[in-house]
């Protein structure tokens, strides 16, 4: 069993797709571990994008990820980190397959619905970016 670190971003929730990307992920197989509905500061949503924060994207990125509420979660299943990065589609929805979630609710390579880890070490650095241990055991 793997885990990996999954957001509702923003657009998703304001659109009322909480319900139906959550349903897509239980169908998937998915175990939700912990879930938090949560809005972002600033801070937290510039420490969580670090690694892009040179490129010219950034600042539109974290005013996107901090205008409304988030849902986080931690997701378990064999091969998780691939298997939700297969579920979401790809970053650009002009690009993502058909019935994914970016294909089904993203609005734009920025405002893409829904946000997966892009590896397994990835993925322990944002769960505990986010949660506590005791919750994801
Ligand atoms: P992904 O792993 O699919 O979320 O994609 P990246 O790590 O490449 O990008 C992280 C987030 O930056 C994306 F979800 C959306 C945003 N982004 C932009 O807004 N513009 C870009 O050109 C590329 C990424």
């Amino acid at each position: 069993m793997q885990q990996t670190f999954a957001i509702i971003k923003p657009d998703a929730v304001a659109k009322g797709n909480i319900g139906a990307i959550l349903s897509i992920i239980q169908k998937e197989g998915f175990v939700i571990k912990a879930m938090r509905m949560a809005r972002l500061s600033k801070h937290e949503a510039e420490g969580f994008y670090a690694e892009h924060k040179e490129r010219g994207f950034f600042g539109s990125l974290v005013t996107f990820m901090t205008e409304g509420p988030v849902v986080l979660l931690a997701l378990e299943r064999e091969d998780a980190v691939a298997h939700w990065r297969k579920v979401m589609g790809a970053t650009n929805p002009a690009n993502a397959d058909e019935g994914t979630v970016r294909k089904l609710f993203a609005e734009s390579i920025e405002r893409n619905a829904s946000h997966g880890s892009d590896s397994p070490a990835s993925a322990a650095r944002e769960l505990g970016y986010f949660f506590r241990s005791y919750d994801l055991t």
